[in-house]
């Protein structure tokens, strides 16, 4: 059962700025095992979501597939990167000679861009088995087999003053959102961009974290100790142990400098030639800073107020802190 309700917030200054006409959408959320009021948790979609939703909501899952699911901006690339090394044995060759939004397609694609003419949905289908699936969307609007079948899906999220850094940047330099920083920002935390309300996204998930099908990692712990996630992630997937050679071999490739460097995994070129060019800045770059804490310098004290403000409007609820999911950051 879904729900769809239009945006309140329909005026043209909004639409003009995200360059399309966002709805709102929620599901009951059945077979989710966290009980939570899916139905009034409202996720901002694009309109032309309502054409593709049935299609991902009813999916058919199959028992060796893994989902990759985050919200936008929380090192997607890097822990798919990890997860289809480690399900496909390491398989550098093939890795290395095609492009990971061929090995592991992002589901949700084509109903972003009208620009985007294959169907992602069909190419997920398609993918060779053990599919590796990306989404970004939120455990309630995820096909309901993953939950149904309790297929194994690896969840990574990262703290919120990086992520409407990256989030705005990318979007903006890829000419996809016509406002400042400040509008993104606004948007951002007025769940008014597409896949917000950021908290219950990660919040709902972070409470599943110890679900056998879950894995739940953040970007900051990646940053903290690869080595670490790479071995939970690889018992989690049930793959045998590393070897010392491996580790080291899987954790250089994983590095921030080699996969900015790295054709089959950074995206930059794919977008400059896919997107509608003229709008795709010159010095656009996928791979930004990857860093813990580009808010520090990036974002103004006001701004990182109103965004600690927030989040602890959202967690206090809980008695958590943002520490308390991502660590320090
Ligand atoms: S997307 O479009 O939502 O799938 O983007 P996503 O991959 O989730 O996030 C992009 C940010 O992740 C950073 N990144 C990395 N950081 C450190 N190490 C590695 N290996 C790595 N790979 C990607 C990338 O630089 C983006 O963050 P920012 O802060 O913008 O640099």
């Amino acid at each position: 059962m879904f729900h769809i309700k239009p945006h309140e917030n329909a005026a043209d200054a909004l639409v003009k700025r995200q360059r399309m006409k966002m709805i709102k959408m929620s599901t009951n959320g059945d077979f989710i095992p966290l009980k939570w009021n899916w139905a009034e948790t409202w996720c901002s979609v694009p309109g032309s979501f309502q054409e593709y939703f049935q299609r991902i909501y009813n999916f058919q899952v199959n028992h060796d597939d893994i989902f990759i699911s985050t919200f936008p901006k929380c090192g997607t690339t890097w822990i798919q990167e990890a997860t289809w090394l480690l399900l496909n044995n390491l398989d550098y060759e093939t890795a290395n000679r095609i492009h990971l939004v061929d090995r592991s397609v992002y589901m949700d694609l084509s109903l972003l861009y009208d620009t985007f003419h294959d169907d992602s949905i069909t190419a997920a289908m398609q993918l060779k088995s053990p599919r590796c699936i990306k989404s970004h969307l939120p455990a309630h609007l995820l096909p309901h087999q993953i939950w149904q079948k309790r297929v194994k899906l690896v969840y990574c999220a990262r703290n919120p003053k990086d992520v409407v850094l990256s989030y705005g940047h990318f979007l903006r330099s890829k000419g996809a959102y016509g406002g400042s920083m400040q509008e993104f920002i606004d948007d951002f935390l007025n769940a008014e961009s597409a896949y917000t309300p950021f908290w219950p996204h990660v919040f709902t998930m972070w409470q599943m974290r110890s679900e056998p099908n879950v894995f739940f990692t953040t970007f900051e712990e990646m940053k903290r100790d690869l080595r670490g996630v790479i071995k939970r992630l690889n018992e989690f997937l049930e793959k045998p142990n590393l070897s010392e050679a491996q580790m080291e071999k899987l954790l250089n490739h994983l590095s921030f400098e080699n996969m900015r460097a790295n054709q089959q995994v950074n995206p930059t070129k794919i977008i400059k030639n896919t997107d509608d060019r003229s709008n795709v800045e010159a010095d656009f770059q996928f791979m930004r800073r990857g860093i813990v804490g580009s808010y520090k310098d990036e974002l103004s004290e006001t701004n990182q107020r109103r965004l600690n403000e927030w989040s602890a409007q959202f967690l206090q609820e809980f008695n958590l802190t943002a520490a308390d999911i991502f660590g320090d950051f």
